[in-house]
């Protein structure tokens, strides 16, 4: 696919009768952020649409305006135009059997992974922005779009998430982008941050610290890791939802090992592996990612393997060898 021009893009859109916007599974701020944001930008032009993520908006997300107007359900009816955003795999949009009832629907992408197999028939694919709603917000900046609160705040919870309120990214346009919008309607990173981070249980804390205990170094791939059984949750009571973000970032900050690994088993013989790592330790985790079947950017990337987590941890150690 070569990239369009947003002029191409807005073509696209206005052309198209009703279209199905759709974002990644296991949602973060820049998944619902970006797809909401996109929701009420048709509402502006009265474009029918429907907005979907398989996985449900997480509770730590329904703060984001527009959040309770995407669906978890397939929609029933075919659409003319699919607009996915920030998936980086066909797979990771949880459409196939929709799909597979209607495969001639092109598909329309905003992404900022790592060229893979999106297999989007036109659209952006930028891996130099920092997330896929600055992208979106290009082209709403392109097209004359007058911006309201709502999109602006959507938009500015994506920047913040993928960013890690600016502490994985060096882009300074992703500051600017959010300098601008937080000025321009009020918004406040500190009430973003309350909302997104500040939500930890007192019972998320305590396995934190149990998967804590148990963190390793791999001196042969010269990898940190660590992992969660589906046991360790239900005694908890708990979803991966609740860890994941805060365990990504603990592993991340650790000072050994070129790049951290951990793994959850999703259901039986079904593993999940979160790949993180910085630019002071230079490790491109999308390409180990790849090998793996997954992907993702350069510092943060994931994959799913079958096995388990014991398998999954050999296969990361022999693709990781140096
Ligand atoms: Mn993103």
């Amino acid at each position: 696919m070569k990239n369009s021009s947003f002029k191409e893009i807005e073509k696209i859109i206005t052309g198209a009768k009703k279209i199905l916007a759709v974002s990644h599974q296991a949602p973060d701020g820049d998944a619902i952020g970006s797809l909401a944001a996109f929701g009420f930008y048709l509402q502006k032009i009265k474009k029918p649409h429907y907005l979907l993520c398989v996985s449900g908006v997480p509770e730590s997300l329904k703060f984001i305006p527009g959040a309770a107007r995407i669906k978890s359900k397939h929609p029933k009816n075919p659409f003319d135009l699919i607009v996915g955003f920030d998936y980086g795999s066909k797979i990771q949009l949880g459409i196939e059997s929709y799909l597979k009832k209607y495969p001639k629907i092109p598909i329309l992408i905003f992404d900022h992974h790592l060229t893979a197999d999106q297999a989007a028939d036109f659209g952006i694919i930028d891996s130099s922005y920092t997330s896929a709603v600055e992208l979106l917000y290009d082209y709403l900046k392109a097209i004359n779009l007058k911006i309201d609160k709502k999109i602006a705040y959507a938009l500015v919870v994506g920047i913040l998430s993928d960013t890690g309120f600016f502490k994985y990214s060096n882009n300074s346009k992703s500051m600017e982008t959010a300098a601008d919008l937080t000025k321009r309607f009020n918004i406040k990173p500190v009430e973003i941050d309350n909302k997104l981070n500040g939500q930890l249980k007192i019972a998320a804390a305590k396995l934190l610290g149990e998967i804590l205990s148990r963190v390793k170094h791999h001196h042969k791939g010269d990898f940190v890791y660590s992992w969660v059984e589906r046991k360790d949750l239900k005694k908890h009571r708990l979803t991966t939802d609740d860890i994941n973000e805060n365990i990504s970032i603990l592993l991340k900050n650790l000072k050994d090992g070129r790049f951290s690994l951990f793994l959850t088993e999703k259901s039986e013989g079904k593993v999940r592996g979160s790949l993180r790592s910085r630019p002071d330790k230079n490790y491109n985790v999308a390409k180990l990612a790849m090998k793996l079947g997954g992907g993702g950017h350069k510092y943060a990337a994931g994959f799913r393997v079958k096995g388990t987590i014991d398998s999954a941890l050999k296969l990361v150690a022999k693709y990781a060898k140096k």
